[in-house]
């Protein structure tokens, strides 16, 4: 059976969506929604949700002098306002705090805890753990993690912890995981990460303490009351709660999951202890983790100090939300490292899609209307554009997650559109009386934008679904527009803005 789930990373509550969130979501949402419309809504599941226990958590909510739960209800209900305002499409939206899930982490827990390695010892064993810990990364550190003492991604000292933790015995795993990789019975895209992780394998792992004593924000060990399970071990275990493991029909039917996106951040999490963790405990591993870059914005990282931070509910407002998705998204090839130019999303926006896409199916529209009647000609497709191949070459694109170049193959279409739209002038043949060839050029052209809409859907579900209405197809089908039918005018798809006046 063709079927597809798609998970994001849970985000912590600690801080509000910003368009680093956004963007693994809207990739997300595009390949969830491409998938839709090739096996069908009821084939596919779209996970995404909120992380919302650990120490950083509840350090954010003492802060704000709330207690943890109630300030992870507001956040996590911002996230999910968020979501809506970008049209994120997702199935599901779990929370760590959520009784299904903690039910299900405990359950797993127990499991762990009862399990053995490939080497045959206890997954679980208990230590004393003398050492430090980042609340930011929510990781344990040792010095060379560090810069100066701090560190690095949060520029803050780490804690130093003394305390009685139970361990994973990861470094039991390391033969097992590493076959795992390079046999790609989990696949981890890009190459690149793939032979990061691997490396990281070859140089030894380390047992990870999972669970923590000194902290009450977290979820009971079963197995000991004086520990909450550190909060990465649970967050991992969202994939497969919110499916209603191991019983439930949605996990029977979407386990395991086909693409996990994530960013490079928590790749060690995911690409390390996630597989490990599964293998102890006897689940089917993903079939993909695929690994996307970080951006910058304007050539500098993202910091509440520098005042850049991007809230995607500021784009919404300004672009509306097609738009905001597809600014997102077209800055730089998925998977890499890249910069948001958030100087130049109004001339993209007007080159895209007020130049673009707008710009063509108003004109089409409009020379249906006055050249045809307001009526699809009856003509058989022959433009030059093979609309297949088009269509293969998408398919391809979305499987290897080019998301990006999928885009720059639209925009290929269009511009072969209005190229062939000056090339025949439809509005000299008028003049010239030559109506047989501009039925079959409005034909043409009204066919490639049927398709154009569908192609767009992903990116821009609202005018995809606009222009399908003006079209007059309730839904895209794969035979091509029928003759006769009536075509709308339209309002235009993307205002321009003026650069000037922005
Ligand atoms: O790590 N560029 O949550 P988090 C690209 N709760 N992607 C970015 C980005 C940027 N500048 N900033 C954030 C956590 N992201 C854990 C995950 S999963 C079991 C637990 C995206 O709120 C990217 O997907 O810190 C990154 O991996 C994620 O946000 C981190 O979100």
């Amino acid at each position: 059976m063709n079927k597809f789930y798609i998970t994001t990373p849970i985000y912590y509550v600690n801080s509000r969506p910003h368009i680093g969130h956004a963007y693994t979501t809207v990739a997300a949402d595009i390949l969830a929604r491409y998938y839709r419309l090739k096996f069908g809504n009821e084939n596919v599941w779209f996970l995404t949700g909120t992380d919302e226990h650990g120490a950083k958590i509840a350090q954010a909510a003492e802060k704000e002098g709330k207690e943890p739960l109630v300030f992870a209800d507001e956040v996590s209900g911002e996230y999910r306002e968020v979501w809506k305002t970008l049209n994120i499409a997702n199935d599901d939206f779990i929370r760590t705090t959520e009784e299904r899930h903690e039910t299900i982490a405990s359950e797993l827990l127990a499991k762990l805890k009862n399990s053995k390695t490939p080497k045959g010892n206890d997954v679980l064993y208990k230590d004393k753990y003398e050492g430090l810990y980042c609340i930011g990364c929510e990781s344990y550190k040792k010095d060379e993690d560090l810069v100066d003492g701090k560190c690095p991604d949060h520029g803050t000292e780490p804690q130093f912890l003394s305390e009685e933790n139970w361990y994973f015995r990861l470094s039991d795993f390391g033969d097992v995981v590493l076959e795992q990789i390079k046999s790609d019975k989990i696949k981890i895209a890009p190459e690149g990460r793939k032979k990061e992780v691997l490396s990281f394998i070859e140089h030894g792992l380390e047992d990870v303490a999972i669970s923590r004593q000194n902290l009450k924000w977290g979820i009971p060990l079963p197995f000991d009351n004086e520990q909450v399970a550190y909060v990465w071990i649970e967050a991992l275990m969202n994939y497969i709660s919110a499916l209603g493991y191991p019983k439930d029909e949605k996990f029977k039917k979407f386990w395991p999951a086909n693409t996990q996106l994530l960013g490079k951040d928590i790749l060690k999490f995911h690409c390390v202890i996630w597989p490990a963790m599964l293998t102890a405990l006897e689940i089917e591993l993903p079939q993909e983790l695929f690994v996307h870059g970080y951006f910058t914005i304007d050539g500098k990282k993202m910091s509440k100090t520098l005042g850049n931070v991007i809230d995607p509910i500021d784009l919404v407002d300004e672009f509306g939300s097609d738009a905001a998705r597809y600014l997102i998204v077209s800055q730089f090839q998925f998977g890499n490292d890249g910069d948001v130019k958030a100087d130049e999303f109004i001339t993209k926006y007007n080159s895209d899609l007020a130049n673009g896409v707008g710009n063509l199916v108003n004109r089409v529209l409009v020379m249906t209307d006055k050249y045809c009647g307001g009526k699809v000609p009856d003509k058989k497709y022959n433009a030059d554009l093979d609309l297949k191949n088009v269509w293969q070459v998408i398919d391809k694109n979305y499987s290897e997650y080019k998301l990006y170049e999928n885009i720059s193959q639209i925009m290929e279409v269009i511009r072969f559109c209005d190229s062939y739209i000056d090339e025949t002038k439809p509005w000299s043949l008028d003049k010239e009386g030559k109506q047989d060839e501009i039925d079959q050029i409005i034909y043409n052209l009204l066919e490639i934008i049927r398709n154009l809409a569908q192609l767009l859907k992903p990116y821009l579900p609202e005018a995809g679904e606009k222009i399908l209405t003006y079209l007059n197809q309730s839904e895209f089908s794969s035979d091509a527009i029928e003759v006769g039918s009536k075509i709308e005018k339209g309002e235009p798809l993307f205002l321009r803005k003026d650069v000037k006046a922005e």
